[in-house]
């Protein structure tokens, strides 16, 4: 799909998604101690009535904690009363001292596996940790050299038994393409292809693209949400698009929008630490159809968003 094929004008009669009135659910005074930024957070569904998010959150000095909440509607979280314990070891310590972030959690093998990207003097790793009940999380290791982020486990391996990753790996500009590669068991990595081009998105791309959430099966396709960066004088404005890949091949773009279906609009998108941003880690997808997307509000808030999945999917064939 090369940019020619992008036409000059759609039209475009409603919104994909909704911002929940509640918005945004967390601050940084929802904490039991205060904080200065909670965002890009990634929620899972564990069970009927009961939804656990991974909370990234912000000192008020900007080290990163990573810490619990509970909910029984996927709205409106509880914190619990302390952050996850991070690993001691030597191993973990020589990447990520104060920054980790953006978490996102695959249920794969029976357990919960957890994507986090780590800065360190050696740029952008990303760690592995796994739990079977997202009351604690234990640390597996580094899982690619720098700089790579933007990390997302698919729900399935393969048929011959291999798990997949979208990666976002820098590139000499900064951010790049996405990518997607294979792995016997997590930790070796390869068989790796491109998948998305930020010069296939004209123009809100075209400073970066990222894959956002946990791939979803859908008889059309693999749904990738991603995000997407455009770079202008002022800001960097963080958007979210979408895409269809291949079953049997998911590194094949089948359907993509052309426009974003979700862009920073809302004041606590608009203004916060990072302005312009709406950057999302996870979706739930509800029995009804309704797939709720949680994201970032300018680095600073969390917050999430309704659309129908069927009309993601339109989007993603007629944007
Ligand atoms: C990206 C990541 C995100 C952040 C975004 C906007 O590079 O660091 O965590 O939300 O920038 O600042």
């Amino acid at each position: 799909m090369e940019p020619a094929s992008i036409p000059a004008y759609a039209r475009i009669d409603c919104d994909v998604f909704r911002r929940h009135p509640d918005n945004p659910i967390l601050t940084g005074r929802s904490f039991p101690t205060r904080m200065r930024a909670v965002y890009n957070s990634s929620a899972i569904k564990t069970g009927p009535g009961r939804y656990v998010m991974i909370c990234r959150v912000n000192q008020l000095n900007h080290m990163t904690l990573l810490w619990p909440a509970d909910s029984t509607d996927g709205i409106h979280f509880t914190p619990r009363a302390e952050p996850y314990a991070m690993p001691t070891d030597p191993l973990w310590r020589s990447v990520a001292r104060s920054v980790y972030y953006d978490p996102r959690i695959t249920f794969i093998d029976g357990e919960y596996k957890v994507f986090i990207a780590c800065e360190g003097d050696q740029g952008c790793r990303v760690a592995l940790f796994r739990s079977p009940d997202l009351q604690a999380l234990e640390f597996v290791n580094y899982i690619n050299v720098p700089s790579n982020r933007n990390m997302v486990l698919f729900p399935e391996k393969t048929a011959d038994g291999r798990y997949l990753r979208l990666e976002r790996p820098n590139n000499e500009s900064g951010k790049g393409n996405i990518w997607l590669s294979h792995s016997p068991d997590l930790i070796h990595w390869g068989d790796s292809h491109e998948v998305l081009k930020t010069t296939q998105l004209w123009n809100f791309a075209y400073s970066g693209l990222g894959a956002s959430t946990v791939p979803l099966r859908t008889d059309e396709g693999w749904l990738m949400i991603f995000h997407a960066v455009m770079n202008n004088c002022t800001t960097r404005e963080y958007s979210v698009g979408a895409a269809l890949l291949d079953l049997e091949q998911p590194w094949i773009v089948r359907h993509l929008t052309k426009h974003p279906i979700l862009f920073p609009e809302a004041p606590y998108e608009m203004q916060g630490c990072v302005e312009h941003v709406c950057f999302p880690c996870a979706k739930i997808l509800e029995e009804d159809g309704t797939l709720k997307l949680y994201y970032g509000g300018a680095d600073t808030v969390q917050c999430v968003a309704e659309a129908r999945l069927s009309d993601i999917l339109h989007a993603c064939k007629h944007w």
